[in-house]
């Protein structure tokens, strides 16, 4: 009896416990060695492609001059005030000297602001999640926030953008992410400066009081599904606190069983340490860099510029062979490709910005495979053939058209493997031996395969 007794209190424990450890979720703590516990979403690392915008009163002036190719229009406001940059004398001749930058924000009307366009586009061109500057460093802010008028609702397009934006976007079956921005170039509370500045409300510590409060908000409100951090820069982690930030957030997606991620940009000094992944904003050395074993991304404007410049010609936007082979070999380095377009005032995604994207989404049709769900191989490439896993399978990623035979000294198939070409019906033949590595014939067609012009994906088994 007392055996029996003691044996049903066992089993009871037993299922207390479990059922306990089952709900039990993780809890963070704002230290890095809890943040660095956290693990990012496998639905991250299997999509690959994200589209981010910069759209905001910058997209009024939209101009910058270009240096080495690259401009950064969304820093008007900042570049306009600076006699020595081109952007001062432009602001001078097209608006004169007493035209301040928030004279732009009733300008910003986002009459044709579609955002389910947006979304549809995004998954056109392949990408699998989103993501918006909620504030850039201009401080204007494209929700209703509670904790400054200068924002979307209350002034210029008065409407609440991320509102719509998030529902567009999750109704496309994509997930959305916010940009923000953690320094402002000019908020009287941050610089302590009292300039005139549209829409602040006063209150007494920039970090404490508006910059943590508005995250949190942003997170109560939407839910996002990522956070891209920026302006770190100006002070070291310990000043915005961002590891209670990082903390609350990650605790509030555990309590919905949310996989979510933040970047690296937590503080200053603190990139490439910290953070669910590491952001790589333009150059990136494909040869030198070799493999990342931690998770990064690859940030840069389709035309070289983050917000719209309407100085930009067809030539300072990649073009789709460009855009494409640097997806290719990010992606086969563990990378993964945040591509940005900059919408014009109105809201419209420009044309020279669309044309590479969707020639990437056609690609994608067809060589998705290669592409999506797949993890980096022990070997990045060899030659013009990128490397991407997925199961007992490796994919080598042609960025040249060989001829009649591709040649492979790094990999040797399973016996009796089928090697494809995506998007050409049949296997092809193929022979490996140990001095000439693998040789695939692609001797039925006299010319390459009409399905693609950009890259060839290889289909090999090797387990
Ligand atoms: O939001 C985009 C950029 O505005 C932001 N990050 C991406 C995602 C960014 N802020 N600063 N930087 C990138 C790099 C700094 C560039 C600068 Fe300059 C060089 C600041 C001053 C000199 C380029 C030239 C920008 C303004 C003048």
């Amino acid at each position: 009896m007392r055996l029996r007794k003691i044996l049903a209190i066992c089993l009871l424990n037993f299922f207390v416990f479990t059922l306990t450890s089952i709900n039990a979720q993780k809890v963070y703590k704002p230290t890095w060695e809890s943040l660095d516990a956290h693990e990012i979403p496998k639905w991250y690392e299997d999509s690959k492609i994200g589209l981010s915008l910069h759209w905001g009163v910058y997209s009024v002036p939209a101009w910058a001059p270009r240096l080495n190719g690259i401009s950064y229009a969304e820093w008007y406001g900042n570049r306009m005030k600076d006699p020595k940059n081109p952007t001062y004398a432009y602001h001078l001749e097209n608006y004169g000297l007493t035209f301040s930058y928030d004279n732009f924000i009733p300008q910003w009307k986002a009459n044709s602001y579609n955002p389910e366009e947006w979304a549809k586009f995004a998954k056109q061109m392949g990408a699998k999640y989103i993501f918006i500057t909620s504030k850039h460093h201009d401080g204007f802010c494209l929700w209703p926030s509670k904790y400054t008028d200068r924002n979307a609702f209350k002034m210029g397009p008065e409407k609440d953008i991320l509102g719509h934006f998030f529902a567009a976007a999750r109704k496309e079956g994509l997930k959305v992410g916010l940009y923000y921005s953690l320094y402002e170039w000019y908020n009287p509370l941050y610089t302590g400066k009292e300039i005139p500045y549209a829409g602040l409300k006063k209150v007494t510590g920039y970090v404490d009081d508006f910059m943590i409060p508005q995250i949190k908000e942003l997170i109560d409100l939407y839910h996002p599904d990522f956070f891209f951090f920026d302006g770190e820069w100006d002070h070291p982690e310990s000043f915005w606190k961002m590891k209670e930030v990082v903390a609350y957030y990650y605790n509030e997606a555990e309590k919905r069983g949310q996989s979510v991620f933040v970047n690296d940009r937590l503080g200053k000094g603190e990139r490439g340490k910290h953070g669910d992944l590491y952001n790589v904003e333009y150059g990136y050395d494909n040869e030198s860099e070799g493999l990342l074993s931690h998770k990064w991304s690859y940030w840069q404007g389709i035309a070289n510029t983050f917000g719209y410049n309407q100085d930009t010609n067809l030539e300072d936007c990649l073009s789709p062979k460009q855009f494409i082979d640097k997806v290719i070999m990010g992606v086969s380095q563990n990378g993964n490709f945040d591509i940005n377009v900059g919408p014009t005032a109105s809201g419209l995604i420009p044309d020279y910005e669309q044309y590479p994207l969707l020639e990437l989404g056609k690609w994608l049709k067809i060589n998705g495979e290669a592409i999506y769900d797949t993890r980096y191989y022990d070997i990045q490439n060899e030659g013009d053939a990128y490397f991407t896993a997925k199961n007992n399978y490796v994919y080598a990623i042609y960025l040249k058209w060989q001829g009649e035979e591709f040649v492979l000294k790094s990999l040797k198939p399973v016996e009796g493997s089928k090697i494809t070409m995506l998007g050409v019906p049949g296997e092809l033949q193929w022979k490996w031996n140990e001095t000439d590595g693998l040789i695939i014939s692609y001797p039925n067609h006299k010319s390459r395969p009409t399905s693609c012009s950009y890259a060839w994906a290889f289909k090999i088994q090797v387990k």
